[in-house]
């Protein structure tokens, strides 16, 4: 389409829809671009895109012996990961925000904003990008249009999501609402003076207008600050209209298991960032005759079908993977994706034949890198070599386990959802909720250390709803109530099982309780068995934990007496815990659903 004289546009942009023009010329008078690019998702606009990007010095080509038409950027140390400090849910009534989000009045939010987009495209193209989240032929397609001066966002993007002329012919033709998503790197260019590799602002701020459905994001160019069809739409925005729609919005990855019976089932797993969720959709069983394949490994969103089935789809297109610890070892089908290449990686280390590089990614360290930050490094250099959040972005059609289904709109039908976090101690290998409203109490407890993928401490404990806490558009009981009253829709013949599951747990010597990875499919065998009422289980205050003897170790160097330790719960840990369930709860006040609290008593009686 190429690029088009800033006015009029009426005449000359690639579209009739009349808020959508009236929205691009708004922000294009604000924010004073020098041109405004119309983005078609084409392979020749991405190949004009990140040769500009080259040029730029913002992306760096790989080998394409090993890496075809793949690249590496590197960002400012300063802009490595979400900034959860500075997200803000702007609701009309601060009350529907919440205790776990930030919030401004709109108005406020909206003036300081306008300051702040007051001519930070100038010097830089202002790029249209018409996108969907899940399906274009969905029966109620979820669109939305990324204005961004970043080109490395065009391109992420691409990878990402549903992007181009296709969406923008359905958006004109239906005259379909549309979510705008407004993203400024706040890094505007005085006339002669030279760019940056990696532009953004020392000031962020990454904002959700729930009601107006509309998200603003400034002065950040990476991952879920910049990239809005991800976590700012697919999830801040989406559980919104999820609330009012009747569906959810959520953390999880989805997964298909066909067992040794030929049996098939579908899992979706809600783990907080950085904690497993990438590797668990692409497992590579260790165990003979199951077989798994991926639909998502992010963001799913879930309705109850006409026969109160609950139903999964991934809304996204794309990988936007946690790069160290991923590894031929480790997650070998992920590696397979990112070799076939047209990836972009962000904060890894460079090998010196033009390669990527990451902790965990081969066993043996290269004996000289170039790391994240540029700095010649050897395994001396008792630094990282990349980045702990450094990320890879591949297409997840690249997938050679990708399920067929991923490509169905009406998605899948769940079996099985798994709660899970990163806990040293407390939460056991995996335990069954007693029943769904026993397992809507384990996502609702659910905690975890934090990790890389936000900036701030990590490895400090907190409570991460549904895996959800960065993630909720609304009110975070709200949330919860919503969780429980769309049971109603349920066929309760056909509701998922529910189980919470801890891959992290460590052992008196330190070391992790549980291979994980691959392994992990022992743990979905034993879920899956459950289901099937084939497996044996302890009852225990928590829920229902594997003896001994019902997890498969065939193949594992590890004993019975080992998952045991694994799956314990601990008297003295769940006194600690429960009291710090309760103080969890006491947050949401007024707005704790009923049933939750009953669930709290209930454990309470049963650990006494
Ligand atoms: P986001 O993309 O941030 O939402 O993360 P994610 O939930 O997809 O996490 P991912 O699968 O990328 O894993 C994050 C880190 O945890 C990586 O360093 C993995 O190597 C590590 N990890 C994943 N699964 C396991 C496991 O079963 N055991 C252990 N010990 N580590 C794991
Ligand atoms: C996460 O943090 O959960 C991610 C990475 O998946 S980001 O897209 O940056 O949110
Ligand atoms: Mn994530």
């Amino acid at each position: 389409m190429g690029d088009l004289a800033r006015l009029p546009l009426l005449e000359k942009a690639p579209t009739t829809h009349a808020r959508l023009l009236a929205w691009v010329e708004e922000v294009a008078e604000l924010t004073q671009p020098d041109r405004i690019h119309w983005v078609d998702g084409s392979e020749a606009e991405n190949k004009a895109l990140t040769d500009e990007l080259v040029a730029a010095g913002t992306l760096k080509p790989l080998n394409p012996q090993t890496f075809p038409n793949s690249f590496a950027a590197f960002s400012d140390p300063a802009d490595v990961a979400r900034v959860e400090e500075q997200t803000f849910i702007c609701s009309e009534n601060e009350r529907d925000a919440g205790f776990t989000n930030n919030w401004m009045a709109p108005a406020e939010m909206k003036q300081k904003l306008r300051g702040l987009f007051a001519g930070s495209m100038r010097g830089r193209t202002m790029y249209v990008i018409p996108f969907v989240m899940g399906h274009l032929d969905a029966e109620d397609p979820k669109f939305g249009v990324e204005i961004t001066d970043s080109a490395y966002v065009v391109a992420s993007m691409r990878i990402m999501a549903r992007i181009g002329t296709d969406v923008l012919n359905r958006i004109t033709e239906t005259d379909a609402f549309f979510v705008p998503a407004l993203h400024s790197l706040g890094a505007p260019l005085e006339a002669g003076q030279a760019d940056v590799a990696w532009p953004c602002n020392p000031e962020k701020w990454i904002v959700h207008f729930p009601e107006e459905r509309s998200i603003w994001s400034f002065g950040s160019g990476y991952g879920g600050n910049a990239l809005l069809g991800k976590k700012c739409y697919a999830l801040r925005i989406a559980s919104v209209m999820a609330r009012d729609e009747g569906w959810l919005a959520e953390h999880m990855l989805i997964l298909k298991l066909t067992s040794p019976e030929q049996k098939t089932y579908y899992v979706s797993a809600a783990f907080p960032s950085a904690c497993g969720k990438t590797n668990l959709a692409l497992l590579d069983p260790t165990i003979k005759g199951w077989k798994v394949e991926t639909l998502g490994d992010d963001i799913t969103w879930m309705r109850f079908g006409k026969e109160g089935e609950l139903r999964a789809v991934n809304p996204e297109a794309g990988l936007f993977g946690v790069a160290p610890g991923t590894g031929w070892g480790t997650n070998p089908n992920a590696m397979r994706a990112i070799a076939k290449g047209n990836s972009i990686f962000t904060n890894v280390a460079l090998t010196d034949d033009g390669g990527v590089w990451w902790e965990g990614m081969t066993e043996e360290t290269p004996a000289h890198l170039t790391d994240w930050q540029g700095n010649s490094w050897t395994p001396e250099s008792g630094t990282p070599a990349a980045h702990p959040n450094s990320r890879f972005c591949t297409p997840i059609d690249q997938i050679d386990m990708l399920a067929e289904e991923y490509f169905s709109p009406e998605g899948v039908e769940l079996s099985a959802i798994l709660f899970g976090g990163r806990r040293k101690t407390t939460i056991p290998l995996v335990t069954e909720a007693r029943d769904w409203s026993n397992g809507i109490f384990m996502g609702s407890t659910l905690s975890s250390e934090t990790t890389a993928a936000a900036a701030g401490a990590v490895g400090v404990v907190r409570r991460d709803p549904m895996a959800m806490l960065p993630f909720i558009g609304y009110d975070a009981g709200d949330y919860l109530n919503h969780w429980v009253n769309l049971s109603a829709k349920a066929n309760p013949e056909r509701l998922p099982k529910i189980f919470l599951v801890n891959w992290f747990r460590r052992t008196a010597e330190g070391g992790f309780a549980w291979p994980g990875f691959g392994d992990n499919a022992r743990v979905l065998k034993w879920a899956i068995e459950r289901l099937e009422g084939k497996a044996d289980a302890v009852e225990t205050p928590i829920g229902f934990v594997p003896t001994g003897e019902s997890i498969d170790l065939e193949g594992l160097d590890m004993t019975p007496a080992e998952v045991e330790a694994a799956v314990r719960v601990d008297a003295a840990e769940w006194e600690t815990e429960l009291a710090s369930i309760e103080e969890w709860f006491a947050k949401f006040g007024e707005s704790l659903p009923a049933a939750l609290q009953a669930e709290l008593d209930g454990l309470k009686s049963r650990l006494a």
